[in-house]
């Protein structure tokens, strides 16, 4: 199969190329990607020395563009990673992402229909959901939960989301939609969570914690996402949404103390900010819809995902003190000066 992956220069674009290139020897991957501030190509450095893969540059709304590249490249699938992904960035500035998040998907949609393409694949997110209690450890977030967002990130991936069943319910096009929890691994980006937490403590700088730091979230590390999508593309049935995700619940303060173990820095540059606006509760995915028809179980344990990410950044130096010496200045200085 040739496979068009968008977003592939991001954080799980980038890892699902790989996971593609390492598993599937009989496919080939296109990469289409526009390389936003978040978008890298060392990232895909060892995939552009594979001669299985193509890479293009480009925006996913650029309507011209998309069609000259499926002319040209035929997919037989397509999984659209491309997407505005940053909820802090979302409530400072959310036009761009109805530009990309929305209508890049309409135009992604609309050469899928005009080329006839065997399958778009939709990544999706949790928090299209919108977020659950903490004092209801009994709910979970299910495929009929009702979409509900809180932020004009996820109110775009919801409304993409929605797009996308009206493609399939309308136009009969083959779609799929994942949603998964939040992912951790190698090439993420050091303005999400986890990676803030790592280079900062290694520079021994404070680590800013939203509001109480009581928020739940459900990690998952980034390979078995990666592994459920491979999974969607091949087995599951167009039409349908699949929750992502592997139990992983843990309060923000947790993960925080947790990586400052792995890293053996101290609690103390924790440092309480300001909270986020409409900042979600708690997240948490009943994946059994996936385990049950398409036989997908996570591999790596919470610990374990956390010891080798932490492993990760500390052998790839080079990638993310890249970032962090440029423009990353002035966007940290502006999300958290005030805070
Ligand atoms: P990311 O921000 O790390 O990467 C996004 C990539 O998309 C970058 O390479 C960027 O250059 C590219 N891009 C952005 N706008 C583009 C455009 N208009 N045209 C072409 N390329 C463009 O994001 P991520 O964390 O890897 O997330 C990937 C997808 O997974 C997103 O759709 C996101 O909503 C979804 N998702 C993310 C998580 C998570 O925890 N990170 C969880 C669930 C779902
Ligand atoms: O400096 C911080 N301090 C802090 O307390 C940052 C950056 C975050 N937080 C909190 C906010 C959240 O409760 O940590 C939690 C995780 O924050 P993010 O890493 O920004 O992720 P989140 O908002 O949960 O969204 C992520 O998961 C779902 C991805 O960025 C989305 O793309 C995905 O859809």
């Amino acid at each position: 199969m040739k496979i068009l992956v968008t977003g592939g220069a991001g954080f799980i674009g980038s890892n699902f190329v790989y996971y593609l290139l390492k598993n599937h020897l009989e496919d080939t991957v296109v990469c289409l990607d526009d390389l936003t501030y978040a978008g890298n190509l060392s990232t895909l450095k060892e995939a552009l020395e594979n001669d299985r893969f193509t890479f293009v540059k480009g925006n996913i709304a650029d309507r011209d563009l998309v069609d000259s590249l499926f002319d040209r490249e035929r997919p037989d699938v397509v999984v659209n990673f491309a997407a505005e992904s940053h909820v802090d960035r979302s409530i400072l500035d959310p036009g761009l992402f109805l530009t990309t998040n929305v209508m890049g998907t309409q135009v992604m949609m609309d050469a899928c229909r005009r080329y006839k393409t065997g399958r778009f694949h939709q990544v999706s997110t949790d928090e299209v959901y919108g977020d659950l209690p903490l004092d209801r450890p009994d709910l979970f977030f299910t495929e009929q939960t009702p979409i509900h967002a809180s932020s004009p990130y996820s109110a775009s991936k919801a409304s993409a989301d929605l797009l996308a069943g009206a493609y399939h319910r309308t136009y009969g096009l083959p779609v799929t939609i994942s949603r998964c929890s939040n992912n951790y691994g190698p090439f993420h980006f050091p303005e999400k969570l986890i990676p803030l937490i790592i280079t900062r403590a290694l520079a021994d700088e404070t680590i800013p914690v939203y509001g109480t730091g009581e928020n739940v979230r459900d990690w998952l590390y980034v390979e078995d996402h990666c592994s459920a999508i491979d999974l969607i593309i091949r087995k599951g049935t167009p039409g349908e949404v699949y929750n992502i995700g592997g139990h992983n619940e843990r309060t923000n303060i947790d993960v925080v103390k947790t990586v400052l173990a792995e890293l053996g820095k101290p609690e103390s540059l924790i440092t309480y900010v300001t909270d986020r606006p409409g900042h979600d509760m708690r997240y948490a995915i009943d994946p059994a819809k996936i385990g049950r028809e398409l036989g997908w179980q996570p591999t790596t344990r919470f610990e374990e995902g956390i010891a080798k990410t932490v492993r990760w950044y500390l052998e790839h130096r080079e990638w993310w003190e890249e970032i962090i010496s440029g423009e990353y200045r002035n966007y940290y200085e502006k999300m958290y000066a005030s805070r």
